[in-house]
């Protein structure tokens, strides 16, 4: 296990204090802090290397390029994909969402085709495949989950059918923190003909996550809840895959010639790279992959666990308390109401005493349907949270629930 006041250190913004009080942050599921080492990588390549990449003859451009590719190769090795060919930078996890669902959908699904989501998918993995229907007249199948917050695997077996071209499903999910079985449920969807999407976000910084392992023919992931920056993330897909799907955007970076005739595209992954890459972005990601690693994801993710059982033990203690999800394979997160309380007023309440939970619908409306509530209080956890932070959040609780 790695030292937690050392690695508090690193993270600056922790050591703050809002309304005169330490910060305690648990929001970590929205998007995490970032290591001085991720912010220096930043400002050093843009005090000393910055140039376009991909274009220039010139020193500092062959530069920048050498950091820009060497992070896709930190980011092949991380996720152990086969080639990195294979590692597609985008945005987010919202974009990566986007681009499967627009040149996936192009390249494979036809009307009445059927694409199968899960109950507690995030809105990011829900209306692309809605607007794609529109367009493409597609099915969609959504699997249900029992009381605990863990899917029904029989009910999912039921849906596969000689229609099913792809099924797309959280890792983690970003309310119950359920682990879902991807390895299992994707080996089912290839047994009956259709590929896997797994959304990583809320998996890939908690625990160590193996693309060929999983099996999976997509996973998608956001560099800003890794530790990294905001405005970068990946898509990775089976090389084969990507090779039949047409480019999502056009523009520079993603052609091989242009005439007005006729326009040849580049080879993988540029192809689906159109324009100037957030190049600073993908070497600062590539440092907060080197984090994680250097500390473990073994470690993170026992941290994690313990923390996170202990949370939900000291928060079961609490008159009132509804906590959601109690799968037996569950990470980082805690969503929970308060009997008589409304979910906005508990977080506004504790946030006055330095504590930063989420509240609301948590993009996941079809989830909080099937819950039978309009919202929910998030306590979420990371590699730097303390059994102390948690003692502050039961203990904060405790304070709002009495002046109900
Ligand atoms: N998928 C899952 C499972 C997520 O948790 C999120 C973000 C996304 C997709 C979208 O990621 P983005 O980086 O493209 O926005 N989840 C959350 C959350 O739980 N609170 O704020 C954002």
């Amino acid at each position: 296990m790695y030292d937690l006041s050392s690695v508090r250190a690193d993270f600056p913004i922790l050591s703050r204090e809002v309304y005169k009080r330490p910060l305690v942050y648990l929001d970590n599921a929205a998007t995490t802090q970032k290591p001085r080492c991720v912010v220096e990588a930043i400002a050093e390549e843009y005090y000393s290397v910055n140039a376009n990449v991909h274009r220039g003859v010139h020193f500092l451009s062959q530069q920048a390029t050498d950091l820009h590719e060497a992070a896709r190769e930190r980011v092949r090795s991380f996720l152990n994909a086969r080639s990195s060919a294979e590692i597609v930078f985008t945005r987010g996890t919202t974009e990566s969402l986007n681009l499967v669902a627009f040149s996936y959908g192009e390249a494979f699904l036809r009307e009445g085709d059927e694409v199968v989501l899960t109950v507690m998918e995030h809105h990011s993995n829900i209306v692309p495949w809605q607007l794609l229907r529109e367009r493409k007249g597609i099915r969609l199948r959504v699997v249900p989950m029992n009381d605990a917050g863990e899917l029904d695997l029989e009910a999912y077996r039921n849906l596969l059918n000689e229609r099913t071209r792809l099924v797309c499903c959280a890792h983690v999910s970003n309310v119950l923190g359920t682990v879902n079985p991807v390895r299992e449920m994707a080996a089912m969807a290839h047994a009956c003909g259709a590929h896997f999407l797994v959304d990583g976000a809320q998996s890939v910084p908690h625990f160590p996550v193996d693309v060929q392992s999983l099996d999976c023919d997509f996973l998608v992931f956001s560099g800003h809840k890794v530790y990294g920056p905001t405005g970068i993330g990946v898509l990775y897909g089976r090389e084969e895959l990507l090779e039949q799907m047409p480019p999502y955007q056009g523009g520079g970076e993603m052609i091989a010639r242009v005439s007005f005739e006729r326009t040849t595209f580049e080879r993988l992954p540029f192809k689906f790279e159109a324009g100037t890459p957030d190049y600073v972005g993908t070497h600062a990601l590539a440092r907060a992959l080197d984090y994680v690693s250097d500390l473990g994801l073994d470690a993170i993710q026992c941290h994690e666990r313990e923390l996170t059982r202990y949370a939900m033990e000291q928060m079961a203690l609490l008159p009132g308390m509804q906590l959601y999800g109690t799968a037996r394979e569950k990470d980082a997160v805690v969503a929970f109401n308060l009997e008589g309380i409304h979910p906005l007023d508990l977080g506004t309440l504790l946030d006055r005493l330095g504590i930063a939970i989420r509240t609301g619908h948590h993009c996941a409306q079809p989830l909080m349907e099937r819950c039978g509530v309009e919202g929910m209080a998030r306590a979420s956890f990371a590699l730097y949270t303390t059994r102390a932070e948690v003692d502050a959040f039961v203990a904060g609780l405790d304070r709002v629930r009495k002046m109900f």
